[in-house]
């Protein structure tokens, strides 16, 4: 971060914000030009050592892409016209709450999206925002996500924000299942270069083993790869489980003291065996006793399960029985095996403690579906807007594009035009924000400081960053926090510095409750007056900090961490050390007890036995399914953020990704051609795609990747347009959820799939 004069270029150092591997970056800026000169990998970076991406450069490239709004506009008639932040802010405020005096709290939505992860000002003020509007009709990327994750822990552990991560940096056997972290740099999971990770486990005489419906990039580096028939891990995994079991392998160690249900456990997974299991999940017994052996075997073992896991008919079981397997086998919250990060802010973010369930607090209006983790799955929101006599009549987008990213966008695309007022607060106009009357842009990360806390939480090895602002923003741009913030204000009838101390305060009690529990005295009247940083977001992180696990508590522990210390330090990252063992601390299950048979689990076990028994008879009856009846999964690029970065020439050149990938056998079958049409025809729609043949995938699946289909007229990214428009996978899948965890079922879709005559 320090800043060295040469040839009138500095030399800057700033976290990578694009996703949650977090790298370090070094840039020469010209400041007077406000340039990005280059960006490479800081060698120096303790976690990511000069390793970058593709889209490293994203940093820049959004930042200077000529179509990224760049001020306040307001639909008219005549197209988008620029309005001024009071005359936009009034009306957001006045609009939407005309609509809740007049229907209702209910009757505004809120849809809010992935990049908003990468900006902890906006973060914090979103609770606010949340908490002034306390609609039910809250939407989020989270339902096509990490819900069914987030239920498992807090379940099991009595947080919903604390996961386990891997612990590549000591495990000898690395299984990842439904996830490719070679490609998606690792999610929840918080490690620059997975490759090198992956390797060095290798070279040190351990193990990386995947099981995924495709022969992943991951795969590629891996020892063994597994196909896996899309939606069926949850049967795998309670074999797995049994195997344990029967070969005397369940020993939960450490965790024995706390854990319970062991034998209802036992009971239930009796049921599933390797042999029984194998025709429905295409795993071969053999494979799975040797690997199941294996992990017990190995002192050292971490099974990892990401997206793939989650956005399938049975997520919610397979991450309980995947959190579950490290815990009877005394493998969570110990070195080498599944662990928790100690975030340096200390919180774990927005959670619920092992009281009250976060599910089914309220209900859907349309179909009533179980709210899960305060949300409702992403796919209803078409229906909720046009659910005839209590209907979303206002809403609001924040960083999201669910016309692309959640399924039945086309149907949202559509009901978005019903509404009776939407605001988006985007960078962009695209397939969602054109349909809004007004969008509020905002600054992107070189004009703004970030104090990189979510991904602190769910990181392989701990650390603290900071990245400050790059350059003065555009005079007509505000940072999005900012943003939230005048909205809350102005909905909750107050002034923004009031609001904003609403918020200070909270975190100045949260520094005094933890003072308390840690044991030392501290005042308001210290906090207050020693707390340093630009903006209230930073000094709100720095109270955080100073009173967080590694804090300085305000002067008192000298060699703790502040803002100002981070702010000092050469790099960008601050090394915190490997991840501990924390159990005892961190649960908050009520009598701190591990229920492995919770009934957020047991709950779903009659649907999972009811849809065993039907694929295992189809199976048995060796009923093939006919010719064109192929699952679809999806698939993510190196070069792809989801839907966002398509609008940058260097990520969208050349060769077509939007493809379909089918094996070479169901290929020839179907009659279809390397580089040819397919007709993909699933229960709600049909799309053609191009043909791409590859014996990477298992065979009666296909892929296609989700994040585009920029087609829509009224979009204003000329280049997703013209370079790599392709369809949009989402809508092809339907509203079908994993009920238990209400969350998207977008992996192991039913279609059929024909050639283009
Ligand atoms: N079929 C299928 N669908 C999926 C998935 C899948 O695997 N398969 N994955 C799901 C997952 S995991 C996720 S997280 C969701 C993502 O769902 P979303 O988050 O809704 O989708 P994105 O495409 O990431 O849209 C991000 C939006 O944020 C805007 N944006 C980017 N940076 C900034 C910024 O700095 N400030 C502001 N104000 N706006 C910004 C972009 O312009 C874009 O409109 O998609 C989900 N959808
Ligand atoms: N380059 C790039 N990086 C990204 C993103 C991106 O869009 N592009 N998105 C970011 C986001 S928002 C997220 S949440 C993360 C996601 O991070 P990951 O979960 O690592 O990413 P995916 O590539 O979606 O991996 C899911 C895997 O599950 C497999 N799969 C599908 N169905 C099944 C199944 O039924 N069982 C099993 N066992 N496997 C299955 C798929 O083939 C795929 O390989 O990536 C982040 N990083
Ligand atoms: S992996 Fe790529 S996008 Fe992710 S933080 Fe590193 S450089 Fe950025
Ligand atoms: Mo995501």
């Amino acid at each position: 971060m320090t800043a060295v004069e040469d040839n009138k270029l500095e030399t800057l150092r700033r976290i990578c914000p694009t996703c949650e591997a977090c790298c370090g970056l070094v840039m020469q800026v010209d400041r007077q030009a406000q340039k990005i000169v280059s960006i490479q990998g800081d060698r120096d970076d303790h976690r990511s050592r000069g390793y970058v991406c593709a889209k490293s450069q994203a940093f820049n490239y959004v930042y200077e892409d000529p179509q990224r709004l760049r001020h306040p506009v307001k639909r008219t008639d005549g197209g988008w016209e620029p309005i001024s932040w009071n005359e936009a802010l009034d009306t957001i405020a006045d609009k939407f709450s005309a609509i809740r005096a007049e229907y209702g709290k209910d009757a505004l939505a809120l849809y809010v999206g992935n990049p908003l992860g990468h900006d902890f000002a906006a973060g914090v003020y979103l609770q606010s925002l949340m908490a002034t509007v306390s609609t039910e009709r809250f939407f989020s990327a989270g339902t096509v996500d990490q819900h069914p994750q987030q239920l498992v822990c807090w379940g099991l552990i009595g947080h919903e924000w604390l996961f386990p991560v891997p612990d590549l940096e000591r495990t000898d056997l690395f299984i990842c299942m439904g996830a490719n972290p070679v490609v998606s740099q690792g999610s929840i999971m918080g490690q620059p270069d997975v490759k090198s990770a992956m390797q060095a486990i290798q070279s040190r005489g351990g193990r990386c083993v995947v099981i995924d419906p495709r022969f992943t990039e991951t795969a590629e580096v891996a020892d063994e790869h597994l196909f896996i028939r899309p939606g069926t891990d949850v049967f795998f995994l309670l074999a797995f489980a049994n195997v344990l079991f029967a070969s005397g392998a369940v020993a939960p160690g450490h965790l024995a003291q706390y854990v319970d249900g062991l034998d209802a456990l036992q009971t239930l997974v009796s049921e599933y065996t390797p042999e029984n299991t194998a025709a429905v999940t295409g795993v071969r017994p053999d494979a799975l006793r040797e690997l199941a052996a294996a992990y017990s075997a190995t002192d050292r073992a971490a099974l990892y399960g990401r997206v793939g896991l989650c956005t399938q008919e049975f997520g919610l079981a397979a991450h309980w029985l995947l959190m579950v397997i490290s815990i009877i086998t005394g493998k969570l919250d110990r070195a080498g095996g599944m662990m928790f990060a100690t975030a340096p802010t200390g919180g774990s973010g927005p959670g619920v403690d092992g009281g009250t369930k976060p599910y089914g607090r309220w209900h859907s209006r349309v179909r009533g579906v179980p709210e899960t983790c305060g949300e409702l799955p992403a796919s209803l929101l078409a229906e909720e807007i046009t659910a005839p006599g209590h209907r979303v009549r206002g809403l609001l987008t924040i960083c999201g594009n669910p016309v692309l990213s959640v399924p039945r966008g086309d149907k949202i695309r559509e009901a978005l035009d019903t509404l009776d007022f939407m605001v988006a607060l985007d960078i962009y106009i695209n397939e969602t924000t054109s349909r809004a009357d007004i969008i509020l842009p905002s600054t992107v990360h070189p004009e703004h400081s970030n104090v990189d806390v979510t991904f602190q939480n769910f990181t392989t090895r701990n650390y603290v960053s900071y990245s400050p602002k790059t350059f003065e923003p555009a005079p007509e741009l505000r940072d999005l926090g900012e943003i939230i913030l005048e909205i809350a204000a102005r909905m909750a009838g107050i002034t923004r510095d009031e609001m904003d101390g609403f918020v200070q305060q909270g975190m100045v009690d949260l520094a005094l409750k933890r003072a308390e529990s840690d044991g030392y005295t501290l005042t308001e009247d210290q906090v207050v007056s020693q707390v340093t940083g630009d903006t209230s977001p930073e000094r709100f992180a720095d109270i955080m900090l100073r009173s967080g696990p590694y804090g300085d508590r305000f002067g008192q522990r000298e060699e703790g961490i502040s803002l100002q210390k981070i702010q000092q330090h050469p790099q960008a990252s601050m090394d915190l050390g490997p991840l501990q063992s924390r159990i005892d601390e961190i649960l908050r299950t009520p009598g701190k007890r591990i229920d492995v048979m919770h009934e957020v689990f047991t709950n779903d076990l009659t649907r999972i036995a009811a849809r065993f028994a039907e694929l295992a008879k189809t199976s048995a009856a060796d009923e093939k399914p006919e010719d064109n009846d192929l699952l679809m999964i999806g698939r993510r690029h190196i070069r792809d953020m989801n839907s966002w970065l398509h609008n940058l020439k260097p990520y969208v050149r050349g060769k077509n990704r939007c493809t379909m990938k089918i094996h070479p056998a169901d290929a020839e079958r179907i009659g279809l051609t390397q580089g040819g049409q397919a007709r993909v025809v699933s229960k709600v729609r049909e799309q053609q795609v191009p043909v791409e043949i590859s014996a990477e995938m298992m065979p009666g699946v296909i892929s296609i990747p989700h994040g585009f289909g920029h087609v829509h007229a009224g979009s204003q990214q000329s280049n997703a347009a013209t370079l790599s428009p392709g369809i949009s996978c989402n809508d092809l899948i339907d509203e079908s959820l994993d009920i238990a965890s209400s969350t998207c079922v977008v992996n192991g879709v039913p279609v059929q799939v024909y050639p283009v005559e």
